[in-house]
């Protein structure tokens, strides 16, 4: 009996951190090189009473004011009008509840609105201008979030014309050549059918993935979008199955790339459908992805994915190199970063 006490004293702790599979909980896993949202999501799943769903926002939310390279949080992307708008969703795997936003304006707390929307509405997903509304109910502060640097991006690029843009060649006048406002025009032009301007130099989003210390998982996303984007235009990081998704009886995934493209494929809820079909997170990313591939060859975008055991993975497409970041009770909590080559 003696033996026994020593032995769960000794050993309790590894046991009660391991959710079955012998991984070490927690875990944290999430796209880019973004190693300060990884440290804010660990820090807080570190502590035993902080959900997977906290950790998530916590890392969506340091990657925001971290501005994490330009393209999360204020101050980044402007659109064609100048503005930074953002969009964020946060999913919650114990209960499969959501909260998420598109198109937020003049708030800078994207992944907390979020939040917000999941713990104090039963709706999804609020969008622009409205969501701002609910964000100031809420208490979250009304604030322009343009900055120097997005100022100078949207001068930049009325002086080039107004180039790239994401206009197809069916308006006048000619959005190759010139700035708008565009009116409809038929031209015989061809369309392009992906986003030139998104490429590993032009990267946003940071999509989180995390287990807590009980084995619940959720997953989060945040990023201002696409630069020089068209007013009102909402990517794939809201929309749940597309930016992210969470199944806490098999894992999880998120998303980073061409959201326009990718959110015509839900390649999240794919990547989940192939993990529970017993597929192994790097097979379900790779199989997402080529779905995609199949129509759109040259779409630019990558996957993240884990198991509810802590297995975990990712693929790309169209970028050279796609680094992602992990922290986890299996590596003693030391944070790694990951680089994957792109198909
Ligand atoms: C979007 N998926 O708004 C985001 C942008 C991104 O790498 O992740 N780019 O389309």
């Amino acid at each position: 009996m003696r033996w026994l006490v020593l032995l769960l004293a000794l050993f309790g702790n590894c046991l009660y951190y391991s959710n079955g599979n012998n991984v070490r909980l927690p875990f944290v896993i999430n796209t880019w090189p973004f190693k300060v949202a990884t440290k804010a999501a660990w820090e807080a799943v570190k502590n035993e009473s902080s959900s997977a769903l906290d950790a998530v926002v916590a890392g969506c939310s340091a990657c925001e004011r971290h501005q994490c390279d330009g393209t999360v949080g204020y101050g980044g992307s402007p659109d064609e009008n100048g503005e930074t708008t953002l969009d964020s969703m946060v999913m919650d795997g114990l209960t499969h509840d959501v909260g998420a936003v598109a198109g937020l304006r003049f708030v800078k707390d994207a992944a907390a609105v979020a939040r917000a929307v999941l713990k104090y509405t039963k709706h999804t997903l609020l969008a622009g201008e409205l969501a701002t509304d609910f964000a100031v109910d809420m208490g979250f502060k009304r604030t322009n979030l343009q900055t120097n640097v997005s100022r100078e991006i949207w001068k930049s690029w009325r002086q080039r014309n107004c180039q790239p843009n994401y206009w197809q060649n069916d308006v006048s006048p000619n959005p190759k050549k010139t700035c708008g406002p565009y009116k409809p025009y038929r031209t015989r032009l061809d369309r392009e059918r992906y986003n030139r301007n998104i490429n590993e130099d032009n990267h946003d989003t940071v999509g989180i993935l995390v287990i807590d210390h009980h084995g619940n998982m959720a997953v989060g996303t945040s990023t201002n979008g696409a630069t020089h984007k068209i007013p009102g235009r909402v990517g794939d990081s809201p929309i749940m199955g597309a930016g992210a998704y969470v199944d806490n009886s098999v894992g999880g995934a998120a998303a980073t790339g061409d959201g326009d493209v990718m959110m015509r494929f839900l390649p999240s809820f794919h990547t989940v459908a192939l993990m529970e079909a017993g597929l192994s997170p790097t097979q379900a990313c790779k199989v997402a992805l080529s779905k995609i591939t199949k129509y759109y060859p040259k779409f630019s975008g990558a996957l993240i994915a884990a198991t509810v055991s802590g297995e975990y993975g990712a693929a790309c497409h169209g970028f050279q190199t796609f680094p992602y970041c992990v922290q986890s009770g299996a590596a003693g909590g030391q944070l790694k970063v990951f680089n994957v080559t792109c198909t």
